[in-house]
């Protein structure tokens, strides 16, 4: 080329390899696993068009739409330009096209229809894994719509929540209305009975106004909220902790002169990840409210609402394995390294082997908790149904959370420098997946409420679970090929039926330090046994059992492993207190 004067690295000329880019397609019918267990279940085969139609949907155009709300985040408007205040917050077109789109496809209103009765849940919450990684974070407010709808449903539709019950759940775009979640304040989002200052002054008409401070509010261009707060009675005083907490609900609405009416947005939350989607710092000031839980009965009654938008979180984090699996392994299939396609390289593809082993967990614990969630919604729970989907909620939505980080972050890795490059839209896959383990519950918070529902269930819940997992095994009997795996299973439940019969002896302190290792240890054996019964359907494939097996070489049980080298006991806590101050 030197001859003919060709220069390919000159003025603009950048030299002409390019590196094709990973290329989502229809997440839906890139799902074997999705497919096959939607095939399994589903009693009729109308959800599986709808989903592959929206998985094109998603693939085509969502996609694009999810990208604009990432660079286009909101922004808040304080004053109009002639001084008025305004507290406006102005978001992207994108994010109000997902406003629409989610009511069209029904992405509450799926749950409430019931069509689908036991497995609407399934199919509604199978559509959202679809959505979430390009939705641009509108599924975030979607779970908090979800979480009161069902709260409205659960307290009684009627007067003055019957209008925002059929808002929440219609599919009509103009009709739609999302709601808030404003729990958090600046003393405690984990311990809301000692952190709530906000107060509700009884009015003459029966409803309230709010005074206090959100610290953190999602997704704030709600039309509506659920709150808490505490009521003052005549002379001032209010019950401290959470006995003295009620549950409220208050439109977002503007008086004529476009005024918010009784809150002021202090400012925009600066965040790490979840850019997309506005969470601001609100004072209420006299905000019109009702009550509707009974008087200090908030916690309980917004409980509902916890479950429902844990669930959420958990097909978030599932979906988040999934998607970035998915474009990994386009990826190897177009990039080339060292002489061959990265999908050749088997270090590589042992590499998203193993994510697509967590991702495949990750599903099949998410769908079984959505499953159950079904059940109970369409009055066909056992107690059995009822009491896993208790252990499990908290369970699923911490172990998913924290598993979304490690697999994503392999995941970027898998696209080289690419993966830390902004403008691909990878590297806020991770940032939105760290928060997945924090908000709604960070993991400590979720491992306690574990060990605080075994206890207020005398036992039942683990008990439930313990018969649940050993029947999920029983199909396996007959297939040598997964012996392995029901070995490490049947080995890692026995270990953990024995560490609950120990800690239930030791002093008080011993479980409250097992708590983390026993959530994980419930949430790895209970997949392991998920995926066996998957493998062991007989439209499974060889992929499924190989999942199965390498599922369960895990540490299963890592409760028992930490039990048994003192790592609870009662010289414990001195001794990391002492490490972590070292200096
Ligand atoms: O973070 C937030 C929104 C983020 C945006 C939405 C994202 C959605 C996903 C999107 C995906 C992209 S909103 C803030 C979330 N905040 C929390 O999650 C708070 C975390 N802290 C806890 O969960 C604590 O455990 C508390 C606040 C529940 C503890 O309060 P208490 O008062 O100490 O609670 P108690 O005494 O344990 O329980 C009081 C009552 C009991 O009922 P009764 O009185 O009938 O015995 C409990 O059984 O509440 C009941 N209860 C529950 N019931 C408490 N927790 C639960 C539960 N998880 N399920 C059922
Ligand atoms: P803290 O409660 O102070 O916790 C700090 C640390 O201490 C955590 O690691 C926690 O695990 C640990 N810890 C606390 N207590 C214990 C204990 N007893 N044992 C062991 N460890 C403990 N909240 C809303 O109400 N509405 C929203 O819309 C909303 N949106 C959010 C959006 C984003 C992007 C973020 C990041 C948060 C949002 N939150 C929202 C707040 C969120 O729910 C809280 O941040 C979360 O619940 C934790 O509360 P905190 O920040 O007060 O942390």
């Amino acid at each position: 080329w030197r001859a003919a004067g060709y220069l390919p690295f000159s003025g603009s000329k950048i030299g002409s390899f390019f590196q094709e880019r990973p290329v989502l397609k229809n997440p839906f019918l890139e799902d074997a696993l999705l497919r096959g267990y939607l095939s399994r279940h589903l009693p009729q085969q109308a959800p599986l068009s709808d989903l592959c139609a929206f998985g094109e949907r998603v693939a085509n155009e969502v996609d694009e739409w999810g990208r604009e709300c990432e660079i286009t985040p909101p922004r808040l408007v304080h004053f109009d330009s002639w001084g008025r205040r305004v507290d406006h917050i102005v978001t992207s077109p994108a994010w109000k096209r997902m406003k629409d789109l989610s009511a069209q496809e029904g992405l509450v209103a799926i749950g409430y229809e019931r069509s689908f009765g036991e497995w609407s849940r399934v199919y509604q919450m199978s559509k959202l894994f679809i959505f979430s990684p390009s939705s641009g974070l509108y599924t975030c407010p979607l779970a908090m719509t979800d979480g009161a709808a069902k709260v409205i449903q659960s307290l009684g539709t009627s007067w003055p929540v019957d209008e925002a019950y059929s808002r929440l759940t219609t599919r009509q775009p103009e009709y739609f209305w999302t709601s808030g979640q404003w729990m958090t304040e600046r003393q405690g989002g984990s311990d809301v009975g000692h952190g709530t200052e906000t107060v509700a002054v009884p009015q003459t008409d029966g409803s309230y106004k709010l005074h206090g401070f959100k610290w953190f509010t999602s997704a704030t261009d709600a039309d509506m909220t659920l709150t808490l707060a505490r009521v003052q009675d005549r002379t001032g005083a209010i019950t401290p902790g959470s006995l003295g907490l009620s549950l409220f609900y208050a439109e977002v609405s503007r008086d004529e002169d476009g005024r918010l009416k009784g809150i002021e947005v202090q400012r925009l939350k600066d965040k790490l990840g979840t850019r997309q989607m506005p969470t601001a710092e609100l004072l209420l000031d006299g905000l019109q409210a009702h009550r509707i839980s009974e008087e200090g009965r908030g916690v309980a009654s917004i409980a509902n609402m916890l479950t429902i938008t844990r669930i959420h979180n958990s097909v978030s984090a599932a979906a988040a394995m999934r998607r970035v699996v998915q474009l990994a392994r386009d990826y190897a299939t177009r990039r080339n390294a060292f002489g061959k396609l990265l999908k050749d390289h088997s270090l590589h593809m042992q590499t998203l082997a193993r994510m697509e082993v967590e991702a495949r967990g990750a599903f099949l614990m998410v769908m079984d908790v959505c499953r159950l969630l079904g059940r109970e919604e369409s009055g066909i729970a056992t107690q059995l149904d009822t009491n896993l989907l208790r252990l499990l909620t908290p369970v699923v939505k911490l172990y998913t959370g924290k598993q979304a980080v490690a697999v994503v972050s392999e995941g970027l890795e898998s696209f080289g420098g690419q993966g830390y490059i902004e403008d691909t839209g990878l590297p806020g896959l991770l940032r939105d997946a760290q928060v997945l383990s924090i908000w709604e519950g960070t993991t400590n918070i979720l491992s306690l409420d574990v060990l605080r529902c075994v206890a207020r269930s005398s036992g039942m819940v683990l008990h439930a679970y313990f018969n649940h997992t050993k029947s999920l095994l029983s199909g396996a009997s007959s297939i040598s090929l997964l012996a392995p795996a029901v070995k490490a299973l049947d080995h890692a439940l026995s270990e953990l039926k024995d560490f609950v019969q120990v800690a239930a002896t030791r002093e008080a302190g011993y479980l409250e330090l097992a708590a983390r290792d026993l959530a994980y240890s419930l949430a790895r054996i209970y997949t392991g046994a998920l995926l066996i019964d998957h493998a062991c359907w007989k439209g499974a494939s060889p992929s499924d059992t190989y999942a199965a097996l390498r599922w369960c070489e895990h540490d299963l049980c890592p409760v028992a492993t930490k039990q048994a080298r003192g790592c609870y006991d009662p010289s414990t806590p001195p001794l990391d207190a002492a490490l972590v101050y070292d200096r």
